[in-house]
């Protein structure tokens, strides 16, 4: 039986397990990124790790998503970072280089190669053929050091692609149709691989936005087949040599296949509040918008921003819309302005952003109240914009330019005649603000600069005998990392000091439930399908964990939360009958007896409902690694007691 293209990639970095679908692999890891906001916590991890030196073949620290500096808080951080990355061996991309994945891909990325990052968008690298997942920081910390990291072997799915995009129908239109098909929970536990004759007509950054966007899927990631045009793209970024071509066995076997016809599809939006609710713009045509944003690292290369550039240029963004436009990068930026498409925006009135994730993050340009803002994003979570009530919709870059002439939603493929861009054959290269680490002989002579916002990492218990606590908070279905742990100008400052930041846990569903948490002092939370949805940010867990949580109970578990909850060593569970999620309400009392011993010898844990006398049966599924990091408290517990 052949492979498919992440098999291959796992087969070649497997250090434990076997691949067989469910059960825990090992993978080695070749490179690792992190950005800012979640940054500090893993480079605090890892210096509590006592590595002296990263063992990775790349690892690289981007400044990206906390660049408003509204108070000392940011740039301590970034300080902190550069200098943790100069003595450890980390590259370090400064402030204004750009935003973690879409420099990754540019410069360093690789086919074949595996990259995790602390960010759940680093799928993206899967549009070079790079095996690349998202993770939370600590295993981010622990990849850096040598160590393996850990997935359950998902499931393959192949996305089969016939036919070719329409003039003016775009990458971002295929991943909203896959998400239309599959859901934001259809991809979890499974890798998403593209095939077909579809994908020969798709360049690098195309492929890019679509593995970008299988993070919405809930997948552990997605992949391309690295082919020719791979090797255009890497030549056009003079690094030619990182080529390897990779694509799937002839008998490679899929779990699940869906068929696209390219041909077909149109221009579409995912409409509030979730990145699966799909509509076409012709169905939306005409409604009024507000605003318009154009960035992130789902849509800002410079293929997408040549295309904005060339509907804007010789017109004028409606006046009653605010046209906001981050490069992705300072390769983007430059290239733009250098070939005049910068001065084509400019004059055209958009408000132009330095390259960062801004409004993606609600780090600015948050909109009016109920606002109606189209953003080539990829997260439209309620109130991520900063608004509110704002509604957001996600569209393509041609989509986004379109309309912000108009005033309304408007279909591009009403614009006439396509502009083709083509990508250029040398991307302008100059890697000037990425500073390479010192030389191991020089390592000790550099200090790491701490500022005073910056707060060490929570310490843990090992698991008690018996759980005994209340349920702090009742939740739905899709709860999101945004809801568990709000991001945005004013509470991502304090990504560095988890006192300050729990005190916004959970806020934007419940303001009293980090006092309520804190006066009951152990606590459950309990959550319906999907929990956690969204980022990778283990402030998510970690909040939960500092305010007292012990537990979420909930019906599913997205797969980055899950682990981040393991390894803050919160116990995840979650209901055998889903049912009776109905048998639990705020306040009730309940206890889990001998929790450490059925966790220790396996099976089934029995909830007890002090309040109700109601006794509810949750899963833990807890293997052997997943279940030592839980008996120990977490994994830096973990690792500390079997380094
Ligand atoms: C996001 O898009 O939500 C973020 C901000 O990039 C997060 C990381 C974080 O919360 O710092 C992510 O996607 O993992
Ligand atoms: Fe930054 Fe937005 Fe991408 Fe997250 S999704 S990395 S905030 S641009």
């Amino acid at each position: 039986m052949g492979y498919t293209i992440a098999q291959k990639i796992i087969k070649n970095h497997l250090l434990s397990g076997e691949m067989t679908v469910g059960t825990d692999i090992g993978l080695k890891i070749d490179q690792t990124l992190t950005q800012d906001a979640t940054g500090t916590m893993a480079y605090l991890e890892f210096e509590a790790m006592g590595v002296p030196r990263v063992k990775t073949e790349k690892s690289v620290a981007y400044i990206d998503h906390n660049t408003l500096q509204t108070g000392f808080e940011n740039a301590d951080d970034h300080r902190f970072i550069q200098t943790v990355c100069k003595k450890h061996g980390i590259y370090f991309s400064r402030p204004g280089n750009g935003i973690c994945h879409q420099v990754h891909l540019e410069r360093f990325g690789k086919p074949g190669k595996t990259l995790i990052g602390s960010d759940s968008h680093t799928p993206t690298g899967g549009g070079i053929g790079m095996l690349a997942m998202g993770a939370g920081g600590l295993d981010v910390a622990v990849a850096m050091g040598g160590g393996a990291y850990y997935i359950t072997m998902p499931k393959m799915v192949k996305v089969n692609l016939t036919g070719k995009l329409r003039p003016w129908v775009s990458a971002k239109d295929v991943i909203l149709e896959v998400l239309r098909i599959m859901s934001v929970k259809g991809g979890v536990g499974k890798i998403i691989e593209y095939a077909g004759e579809g994908v020969k007509t798709l360049t690098v950054p195309e492929r890019a936005t679509i593995t970008n966007m299988g993070a919405e899927l809930g997948a552990t990631t997605s992949i391309f087949p690295s082919d020719e045009i791979t090797r255009e793209f890497l030549k056009a970024q003079g690094r030619e040599e990182d080529y390897t071509e990779l694509s799937s066995d002839p008998d490679a076997v899929y779990d699940e296949v869906i068929d696209i016809d390219l041909s077909t599809l149109k221009p579409m939006a995912a409409c509030p509040h979730s990145p699966d609710n799909v509509k076409t713009i012709e169905e939306l045509a005409g409604g009024k918008i507000d605003q318009v944003c154009i960035g992130s690292c789902t849509n800002s290369s410079y293929l997408d921003l040549m295309r904005v550039a060339a509907i804007l240029k010789g017109k004028t963004v409606h006046p009653d819309v605010s046209l906001a436009i981050a490069p992705g990068s300072k390769q983007v930026y430059n290239m733009l302005a250098l070939n005049g498409a910068l001065g084509d925006l400019i004059a055209a009135g958009a408000r132009i952003l330095e390259c960062a994730c801004g409004p993606c993050i609600g780090m600015g340009q948050s909109p009016n109240s109920k606002g109606i803002s189209l953003r080539t994003f990829n997260r439209n979570f309620e109130g991520r914009s900063g608004t509110a009530d704002g509604q957001i919709y996600l569209v393509s870059p041609e989509t986004a330019a379109a309309s912000a002439i108009t005033g309304v939603f408007t279909d591009p493929m009403t614009l006439g005649e396509e502009v083709k861009i083509e990508l250029p054959e040398k991307f302008l290269i100059n890697d000037n603000m990425v500073t390479p680490p010192a030389a191991v002989e020089d390592m000790d002579k550099v200090e790491v600069l701490r500022g005073p916002n910056i707060k060490p990492f929570p310490t843990t218990k090992p698991m008690e005998d018996t759980i005994k606590a209340s349920c702090a908070l009742k939740v739905g279905d899709n709860i999101t990392t945004d809801h568990i742990m709000p991001a945005g100008a004013k509470i991502l400052p304090l990504r560095s000091n988890i006192p300050a930041i729990s005190n916004y846990c959970f806020t934007v569903c419940d303001k009293e439930f980090p006092e309520r948490a804190k006066l009951l002092g152990s606590s459950v939370i309990v959550g319906g399908a999907n929990y956690g949805q969204g980022s990778s940010r283990e402030h998510a867990a970690l909040a939960p964990l500092y305010l007292g949580v012990k537990a979420v109970l909930v019906k599913s578990f997205a797969r980055i939360h899950r682990s981040n909850l393991i390894n803050a060593g919160i116990l995840p569970l979650t209901f055998v009958n889903e049912s009776d999620y109905d048998k639990i309400s705020l306040g009730d009392e309940l206890v889990i007896p001998d929790v450490k011993k059925i966790i220790l010898e396996g099976g089934d844990v029995v909830v007890e409902n002090v309040t109700t006398g109601e006794k509810i049966m949750a899963k833990c599924e807890l293997t052997g690694r997943t279940r030592d990091i839980i008996l120990a408290g977490g994994l830096l517990n973990y690792t500390k007691e079997n380094s």
